[in-house]
């Protein structure tokens, strides 16, 4: 790591680019170093979040947007983020395939990040690690993440634009996810539409967002694919080009943008205060305190209040 340095990533060399985010996954002290001079760089590229339930087609659609980027000369970062499996130190297996494709092609990079337990730090780093991509000069990055739940929200924080892949077989899960699911979407896609039912759910899914999305508000649209054929995919690239346009035009991007920074300040300081608040003293007195269910008798608000009061300095 001694050889590291942050202006090779500004050269977009693909080595120091994982490096950083290496460092960035091990919480590394030398991060400090350069992430201050990376962070300038990081709102050039534009973020796609891709999600959706597993083996919906998500990383076959992500391989043909790379070409059709790659066909307008844009240079792409791809982050497959799998929630649910460990941290993997860089690869998942299904992601190795795609990366050899791509070995010598200085355009796109494609890196695989993990999870190490927590959610929370898993977006912090996959949002860094866009930081790095984006100030190696990339114009595009995409996140690939397998989710049904809080995962898509982890991906909306991290995307200036999601787009969520959903299958014919999804009804049930649209039913379930309404709420959650129709906020964060700017595109859905049911792909496999090869089986039967594709365009039912489509004009449900479509019937929905009617439904739920306020009048003058971007209006998510339903896109149907058959990935494995290569069909409708052109037409999806051409509305993602489209639509991103016009929420930038609109400063909808920049809003997203906005907030994003806001929450990434906000975590920061909800985890500062909590490891300064941890320490060995309230440690103790909190083992004390819940050593067992039978010596339970005060309140958790009050315990909290002990906790906060008996330390302070
Ligand atoms: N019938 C059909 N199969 C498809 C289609 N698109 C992808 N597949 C197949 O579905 C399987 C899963 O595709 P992936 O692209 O790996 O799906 P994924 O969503 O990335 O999967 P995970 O990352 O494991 O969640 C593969 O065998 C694909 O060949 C399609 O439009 N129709
Ligand atoms: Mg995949």
């Amino acid at each position: 790591m001694n050889q590291f340095n942050y202006k090779d990533i500004f050269k977009n060399n693909h080595l120091a680019i994982s490096k950083a985010i290496s460092l960035i996954e091990n919480n590394d002290k030398e991060l400090n170093n350069f992430y201050k001079h990376i962070y300038k760089r990081s709102n050039n590229a534009l973020r796609i979040g891709i999600t959706g339930p597993p083996g919906a087609g998500k990383s076959t659609i992500v391989d043909q947007l790379i070409e059709c980027f790659i066909s307008k000369e844009k240079s792409i970062g791809v982050i497959a983020v799998d929630p649910s499996s460990p941290f993997s130190g860089g690869a998942l297996l299904g992601d190795r395939v795609r990366m050899g494709k791509y070995t010598d092609n200085d355009s796109v990079y494609i890196r695989s990040m993990g999870n190490r337990g927590d959610l929370g730090g898993l977006s912090k780093m996959t949002q860094a690690a866009g930081d790095v991509l984006s100030a190696s000069g990339k114009d595009i990055i995409i996140y690939e993440t397998v989710g049904v739940g809080q995962a898509e929200h982890d991906i909306v924080n991290a995307a200036d634009f999601t787009v969520v892949v959903l299958v014919p077989e999804s009804g049930d899960e649209i039913q379930l996810m309404k709420a959650g699911i129709i906020e964060i979407a700017d595109i859905f896609i049911i792909n496999k539409s090869d089986r039967p039912g594709s365009k039912r759910i489509a004009r449900m899914l479509s019937d929905t967002l009617h439904n739920f999305t306020k009048k003058g508000d971007f209006l998510p649209s339903v896109m149907n694919s058959t990935a494995s054929r290569g069909e409708g995919i052109s037409e999806i690239f051409e509305k993602i080009l489209i639509d991103t346009e016009t929420l930038d035009a609109n400063g909808v991007l920049q809003k997203r943008r906005l907030s994003r920074y806001k929450n990434r300040i906000k975590d920061l300081i909800s985890e500062k205060l909590e490891n300064e608040f941890w320490t060995t003293k309230r440690e103790d007195l909190f083992k004390n305190i819940t050593n067992s269910i039978d010596s339970i008798d005060t309140p958790p608000n009050k315990v909290v209040e002990k906790l906060i009061s008996n330390f302070d300095d």
